[in-house]
């Protein structure tokens, strides 16, 4: 017999979220929203606006329930349909809070403590940051396996959590002498995108908390804000390189030859095949058309859906029933894994 643990034998499904923590930017939508798209057409799908994450630092009461709606908006102007996959906010689905405790208990300090991103957001402040911001990633474990999510559609900054997720879920079935119980779930993260850097600083992440608006593109930012911004994005004093080998020494360069792949569908070496020998006058008012092209729609039908909040909050309710229909009977298992009291 092998001494190998049982594998997972339910369905494939897949699971992702994003925060209501501000403003969607360029390497959101091409980092996840428009995975989530193309994953739909064939995937059972559950994409979650990830309130009680959003949280874990503060958000104006006043302002919270519409960045939701927001946000929202943003997954049905990307092509996200409510046919094809569940969207919902988190904090109407209990089950994520109750599976996150039980894997607060299996989850290590240690495995915690190596977590990279509350370095980078905690800074020297970490004595000062809420609990929430340290446990964040046992509360993605639990989004995630609340569902039995075996795929999950994120950004090369999600990599270090997802790897926290799959040692909760295989503790657990070890623990708990349930081999099987929970999928290892695998992160969604190769091809154009995953990585979108700032504009102003080619080696950090473009990220909705930048100090500086010039470094992002905002799926909500005019035709005009977008060319502006592209116009004055860092580069160097060089040319277009021909090879992407050339690309390596020059992060800005690398940043906007790969959000124009990420944009026209094309690989990296295609873009340079076109521009190489040329300056970034010639590139970079090229990549505005592109962007503005490709966003513009977005931000056109993200205002119209947001004219009817209606209809959005008619969406969330629904979705909401959904995924609790999917999670709570997870959850009620988990109980009786963990062999509580039943009454
Ligand atoms: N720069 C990026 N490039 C590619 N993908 C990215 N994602 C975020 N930034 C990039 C992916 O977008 C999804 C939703 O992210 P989120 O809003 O839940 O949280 P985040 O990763 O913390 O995004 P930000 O913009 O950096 O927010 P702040 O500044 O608030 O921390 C995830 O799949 C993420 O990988």
């Amino acid at each position: 017999m092998s001494d190998a643990p049982q594998a997972y034998a339910g369905p494939e499904r897949v699971f992702s979220g994003v925060q209501p923590s501000g403003s969607l930017h360029l390497g959101n939508y091409l980092g996840a929203l428009k995975k989530f798209v193309d994953l739909q057409e064939d995937h059972d799908c559950v994409y979650c606006i990830v309130d009680l994450h959003a949280v874990t630092v503060w958000q104006d009461p006043a302002d919270l329930a519409q960045q939701t709606r927001h946000i929202a908006a943003a997954f049905l102007a990307s092509g996200v349909d409510p046919e094809k996959a569940i969207i919902y906010p988190q904090s109407r689905v209990a089950a994520h809070t109750e599976l996150a405790w039980y894997f607060n208990c299996v989850a290590r300090i240690g495995w915690l403590n190596r977590m990279t991103q509350f370095k980078d957001k905690a800074g020297k402040n970490s004595e000062k940051m809420s609990v929430g911001l340290y446990d964040y990633p046992v509360l993605q474990a639990a989004d995630i396996l609340a569902f039995k999510a075996t795929h999950v559609p994120v950004g090369e900054d999600q990599k270090q959590h997802l790897e926290l997720s799959r040692d909760i879920a295989a503790k657990f079935n070890n623990d708990f002498k349930a081999p099987g119980f929970f999928p290892l779930p695998e992160p969604l993260i190769k091809g154009p995108g995953a990585r979108i850097m700032s504009l102003r600083d080619g080696t950090k992440k473009m990220s909705k908390s930048d100090p500086s608006d010039n470094s992002r593109i905002n799926l909500t930012d005019s035709a005009d804000v977008i060319a502006k911004k592209i116009r004055k994005a860092k580069t160097d004093a060089g040319v277009m390189p021909e090879s992407k080998d050339e690309l390596k020494d020059r992060p800005e360069v690398d940043n906007l030859v790969g959000i124009y792949a990420a944009l026209s569908g094309q690989s990296a070496e295609e873009v340079l095949a076109e521009y190489s020998g040329q300056g970034f006058g010639v590139f970079k008012p090229a990549l505005a058309d592109l962007a503005v092209a490709k966003l513009q729609p977005i931000t056109e039908l993200m205002n119209r859906y947001l004219s009817d909040l209606d209809e959005i909050d008619r969406i969330l309710s629904a979705g909401a029933d959904a995924a609790a229909n999917i999670a709570n009977p997870i959850v009620a298992d988990v109980r009786d894994v963990m062999g509580f009291w039943k009454g």
